[in-house]
């Protein structure tokens, strides 16, 4: 095993789609990669995960158990997953694959912010787990926003406590202009504080410009790293920076 890769995000920001595409990038490139759907809610996946947890828990008998509408029984069911890690992890290692991809739940509370999960992450990603937080193109477009979605990033880094990428997804469905925006943004601590000076004045502008501080001073900055699903664009990027974080930037798969 290589690389555990946790895929997260708020809800809506791709984490199935990423999922699926950077299997598919992987498998292009003669990577060995199987995705684990992690996502006891999820409807309809754009993949076909070989290890799923909807096979272990299922949400309409929690519901029915334990008389519960569908987000308590979402909370009832991420937490019982964690007793069926053992089997869970016997059946990913039997593909003895390099790279594990895990596609997490659509409210990313439910995931992040459990006990259960961190317990979940440390047990099937060990040593090698590392998070891709996905940034959504739409709320990341404003200076506030951006400072918002990368304050959510650093919160769950720190409740984990592993290595983790910041991915910016969709960017097929923003402007060049802006895209070149929130690229300076996220590798330049100034240029971002200087666009918030900017912003309209009131309630957002001063309470990103505090985050921004808290941000700064606990080192919560990362380049992003842009992709579009739909144009299979930036996964050798994410592809670099997980061998960056486990290895020197060599080929640890060919090594
Ligand atoms: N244009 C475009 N749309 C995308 C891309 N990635 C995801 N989407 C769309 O964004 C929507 C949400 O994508 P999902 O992959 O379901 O997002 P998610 O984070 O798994 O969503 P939940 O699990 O429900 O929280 C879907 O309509 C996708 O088709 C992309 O790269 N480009
Ligand atoms: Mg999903």
């Amino acid at each position: 095993m290589i690389a555990n890769l946790f895929v997260v995000g708020p809800a809506g920001s791709g984490k199935s789609t990423f999922t699926a595409a950077f299997r598919e990038w992987m498998i292009k490139n003669e990577y060995e990669a199987i995705t684990v759907n992690l996502d006891p809610g999820a409807e309809n996946l754009p993949y076909i995960p070989d290890v799923d947890i909807r096979d272990i828990v299922d949400l309409p008998s929690i519901m029915e158990e334990y008389q519960l509408g569908p987000n308590g029984a979402q909370i009832v069911a991420a937490d019982l997953m964690a007793n069926f890690v053992e089997e869970l992890k016997s059946e990913i290692d039997s593909y003895e694959a390099d790279y594990v991809i895990y596609d997490t739940a659509g409210q990313i509370e439910l995931f992040a912010f459990r006990t259960a999960s961190k317990f979940i992450v440390d047990y099937l990603g060990g040593n090698s787990a590392i998070l891709a937080f996905l940034f959504d193109p739409a709320l990341s477009k404003s200076p506030s926003g951006y400072v918002s979605l990368l304050m959510l990033s650093s919160s769950v880094y720190f409740r984990f406590y592993k290595p983790y990428i910041n991915i910016l997804s969709k960017i097929d469905i923003i402007s060049d202009e802006e895209l070149q925006n929130i690229a300076n943004w996220s590798s330049d601590w100034d240029s971002l504080y200087l666009s918030l000076l900017k912003e309209n004045p009131g309630m957002i502008k001063e309470l990103s410009i505090e985050l921004f501080k808290a941000l700064e001073n606990v080192d919560a900055f990362r380049t992003l790293i842009p992709t579009s699903a739909r144009m299979l664009y930036g996964y050798e990027d994410v592809y670099n920076a997980i061998q960056m974080t486990f290895g020197s930037g060599e080929d640890l798969e060919k090594r």
